[in-house]
């Protein structure tokens, strides 16, 4: 039943009415607009706002985001088009009804709804693309667990289909924090199992087919026919094994693997979207992929990949052979023109987030293309695609994309990794996944990159450690010293250290304190970040990175060359005496 509060005088629809079955109402029905107080702290992060379940399901907390969202629409939501989609977690059902409710009464004209609410992060940014829809809000918390314990995320995107800029998201966290009402239209739930379109109070709702749009696009990007004879025509055929860890790729993977491409069933797995991932973590790398990693090995299969809960994040794994994201997003952007028919016409350039290794410079360099180093999150991207001066880019974090949408694409990237696969066989039969790597080492040398997270630590702990950092950043003796591993005799001298600040060179805005970086002499990099996508708590990523020209390094475990750098990490941060952690969560 709806909380009490004023009506707008639209109608003379009351309330008694509204509780009947429903039946379509020849008039507008009714805008309520009811009366609330404001939660604190719900500040988008990263890539939304992400909580608790338990935290969304308070009273009036996810109506409170959700008209925040509609009063920080650029341009205002009245007569305005704006999809849904969200990678079907629990409590996504629930929330669908909701925002139908709330974007009939901040007059929204037409929702584009997903068929049971799933939509993947990236198939989202295609269909607003496609549609010229004003907006999507996104129900994900991408990579974190769901289930009723676990997390649930609103995110929303803008126009040009990616994820709101700073600019959108501090209006909505300012309206958060002032809020005294929001409105909504007292509407039945709408049945989300049926593709069509329907009317449903003020509002058309179109429910659509999760992949087919997305397909289509892929199709239109890719060489597909190239690729299955790649698949059908080699002998011995490469075995593929994609893993959707329960998550919203699952529809997806089978459309384009087991449909399209004429993969046997036995090439995907984990592919149903489950509100909890079947208790997974939904996060493609090393440590929560671990079944589809045991299963490349022991049935020697070529190719495996997976992607996370909403699907924009990709893993690429063969067997031996794990291909870092900062590397991913290098070797495609080397091999795009060849084997990638959309971008045939030329890249425009390329880009990555800070604490993404410089691999992708390399490769910029060598082909005479601008290079863009943003902060981390997809958001930063988006302005460079308008403009027309980026094609492929990336994250350490396991995205990877293109201008194709303004979102990253898991599922692209595992195509565009079988792209290259194909290409390369067609002159070299047999080449695998380790043949492109070294191949890409050789030419380039190799940037050795690791990334170590510290899951929900103290807050205070954090924010003390990063603080004892900046005071050392500024001691004018910093730059210039030096300092020893412990295990080994291995000593680094500080060329810079800087609290990372970004000038979008599109529209001049700023954004401050993105990650605390040192720069060694040798081109070695360690970085200090604080994770803006947990629920609770702080989580502290430190990445290290090094880079090498000597081929006899090229085939070693990059935790055995880091280690030094490492050390050196942990020991200037003293990390372990302010986050009382003495190992990471999970090392990438
Ligand atoms: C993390 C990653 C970042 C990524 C973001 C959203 O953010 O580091 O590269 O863009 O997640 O990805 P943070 O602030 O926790 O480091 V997703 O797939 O979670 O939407
Ligand atoms: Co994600």
């Amino acid at each position: 039943m709806l909380p009490s509060g004023q009506q707008q005088a639209c109608t003379a629809l009351s309330y008694p009415l509204l509780s009947r079955p429903f039946s379509l109402p020849a008039f507008k029905m009714s805008v309520v607009t009811v009366p609330t107080t404001p939660f604190s702290g719900q500040k988008p992060g990263t890539s939304g706002l992400r909580k608790k379940v338990k935290v969304f399901q308070q009273k009036n907390y996810t109506e409170n985001f959700i008209q925040a969202t509609f009063t920080a629409m650029p341009g205002g939501s009245e007569g305005t088009t704006i999809v849904v989609g969200g990678d079907g977690r629990f409590y996504s059902p629930e929330v669908s009804q909701t925002i139908l409710r709330l974007a009939a009464g901040n007059g929204v004209k037409h929702v584009v709804i997903g068929q049971d609410t799933i939509l993947s992060t990236p198939a989202v940014s295609a269909l607003v693309r496609s549609l010229k829809a004003d907006g999507a809000i996104l129900l994900t918390a991408s990579h974190n667990p769901g289930g009723p314990e676990n997390d649930f995320g609103i995110k929303f995107n803008i126009s040009n289909g990616g994820p709101a800029p700073e600019d959108v998201t501090n209006k909505i966290y300012a309206v958060t924090e002032d809020i005294k009402e929001y409105k909504t239209v007292e509407l039945p739930d709408l049945d989300l199992s049926k593709t069509g379109e329907f009317t449903h109070g003020p509002l058309k709702v179109t429910i659509v087919d999760s992949v087919s749009n997305y397909l289509q696009l892929l199709q239109e990007i890719f060489d597909f026919d190239m690729i299955k004879k790649w698949l059908h025509e080699t002998s011995p055929k490469p075995s593929v094994l994609f893993d959707a860890l329960n998550g919203v790729t699952g529809p997806y993977g089978r459309a384009i693997f087991v449909e399209a491409l004429g993969l046997p069933e036995s090439s995907i797995q984990n592919c149903t979207p489950l509100p909890d991932f079947g208790g997974l973590h939904p996060d493609p790398n090393l440590t929560y992929a671990h079944t589809l990693v045991e299963r490349v090995e022991k049935e020697n299969i070529e190719f495996g990949a997976a992607s996370d809960g909403d699907g924009d994040r990709n893993m690429i794994y063969g067997k031996g052979a794990f291909v870092t994201p900062s590397d991913s997003v290098a070797i495609i952007a080397d091999w795009a023109e060849e084997a990638i028919p959309y971008f045939k016409g030329g890249v425009k350039g390329l880009a990555r987030s800070m604490p993404t290794s410089g691999a992708i410079d390399i490769v910029a360099k060598a082909r005479g293309l601008e290079c863009f180093e943003v902060p981390t999150g997809w958001k930063f991207f988006g302005n460079l695609m308008d403009a027309g001066r980026l094609s492929i880019c990336g994250e350490e974090s396991f995205g990877t994309g293109s201008d194709h949408i303004r979102e990253k694409d898991g599922v692209w990237a595992v195509v565009a990794w079988m792209s290259i696969l194909a290409k390369a066989n067609q002159t070299k039969p047999g080449t695998d996944i380790n043949a492109i790597l070294l191949a890409h080492y050789k030419k380039y040398g190799r940037s050795f990159f690791s990334r170590y997270d510290y899951e929900e630590v103290a807050s205070e702990g954090a924010e003390a450690m990063m603080a004892h950092l900046r005071e050392t950043f500024a001691s004018s003796s910093f730059a210039g010293s030096a300092h020893k591993a412990t295990s080994s005799d291995a000593s680094f001298t500080v060329a810079a250290a800087d609290d990372f600040a970004y000038t979008d060179p599109i529209d001049g805005s700023v954004s401050t304190k993105q990650g605390l970086r040192i720069m060694f002499t040798d081109g070695s990099r360690i970085i200090f970040r604080l994770s803006g996508t947990g629920s609770s708590g702080a989580t502290v990523r430190l990445y290290v990175e090094k880079y090498s020209r000597n081929e006899a390094e090229y085939a070693d475990d990059a935790q055995v060359g880091l280690k030094p750098l490492i050390e050196v990490a942990l020991q200037l941060s003293k990390l372990q005496e302010y986050t009382k952690r003495d190992k990471p969560n999970v090392i990438t």
